[in-house]
């Protein structure tokens, strides 16, 4: 096995020759250390079955089915499907998942500390995942604004990128709404707080989930939560802001990355390309990478 730092974008490393179905538990630790400290792993040549990426995702961590079933795939709830492509007149899947600035669980009182993507059907085109370092865009924060954030509150809610199920068909969007908040109540977290497995300091929001940040007065500070998302990159609808990682990828690529100092954004194809992705989150219970 190697790991070798990504040439091509902002961080994150490249590991060749990983083989998911033998590695000695000396590989799985160092492809663990290395998401921790550069962010995202590409393991190269994955060519694995639904079990065994989800045997992967639990050497790694402990897997956990998302809360919504109609991700689900058939084979296993702890497998989330983002699909744009229907089977045999079948939706297998959702489709358009993750097209805004997020990090996996945000909304929940545990976020997942490690995603596993593993593309299984890739388009030609626009392929690839935006990424954000909230604990590099922690560290460059003006010292007015990280002593504004210091003692503030994060509040996260998944009510404005709740998809609608088939199911919801003619339901008025305010019981559907008042669902999303029985059910998934907004949680909050310290605004910058330390990453659990490493000594840095994440800058904990995102663009699609946080919808408030609060004083030690439990004052909203809008536009403090403004300032920051900007600082982020997360308001730059171009994409051309510094901190935006264009993580791409090709058939055979898993990528593995550290969901909780980083925020995502999927990039979905404009056209009605195909394209399939199966996904892990894992819970990883240590509080120390290696
Ligand atoms: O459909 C989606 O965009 C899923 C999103 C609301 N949640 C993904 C997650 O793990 O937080
Ligand atoms: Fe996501």
């Amino acid at each position: 096995m190697n790991i070798s730092e990504q040439t091509d974008g902002k961080f994150g490393v490249v590991v060749t020759g990983f083989d998911a179905a033998t590695a000695p538990e000396a590989d799985i630790a160092a492809v663990k250390h290395a998401v921790y400290t550069h962010k995202i792993a590409v393991l190269k040549d994955q060519d694995l079955d639904v079990k065994a990426f989800l045997e992967l995702g639990g050497r790694l961590g402990t897997p956990e089915a998302y809360y919504e079933p109609i991700y689900h795939h058939p084979e296993s709830d702890r497998v989330f499907v983002s699909s744009n492509v229907e089977q045999d007149g079948r939706r297998i899947g959702v489709p358009k998942t993750g097209k805004f600035w997020h990090s996996d669980y945000q909304f929940m009182p545990r976020p997942f500390d490690i995603t596993l993507i593993y593309p299984q059907v890739v388009p030609s085109r626009n392929r690839g995942t935006y990424f954000i370092d909230l604990c590099a865009a922690y560290e460059s924060l003006s010292a007015d604004l990280k002593a504004a954030v210091a003692d503030t509150v994060a509040t996260h809610s998944v009510r404005r990128y709740f998809k609608i199920r088939p199911d919801d068909v003619y339901r008025p969007i305010s019981e559907v709404l008042d669902e999303v908040d029985q059910r998934t109540p907004p949680v909050s977290f310290p605004t910058a707080h330390k990453h659990r497995h490493t000594d840095e300091t994440v800058l904990y929001i995102s663009e699609g989930f946080t919808l408030s940040v609060t004083d030690r007065e439990g004052r909203e500070q809008p536009d403090l939560l403004r300032a920051l998302l900007e600082h982020t990159g997360q308001l730059d609808t171009s994409f051309e802001h510094d901190n935006i990682h264009l993580q791409t990828f090709e058939k055979g690529d898993l990528l593995v990355w550290d969901n909780r100092s980083l925020v995502h954004r999927a990039l979905h194809t404009a056209s009605a390309e195909p394209a399939v992705s199966y996904r892990v989150t894992v819970y990883d219970e240590p509080d120390r990478a290696a």
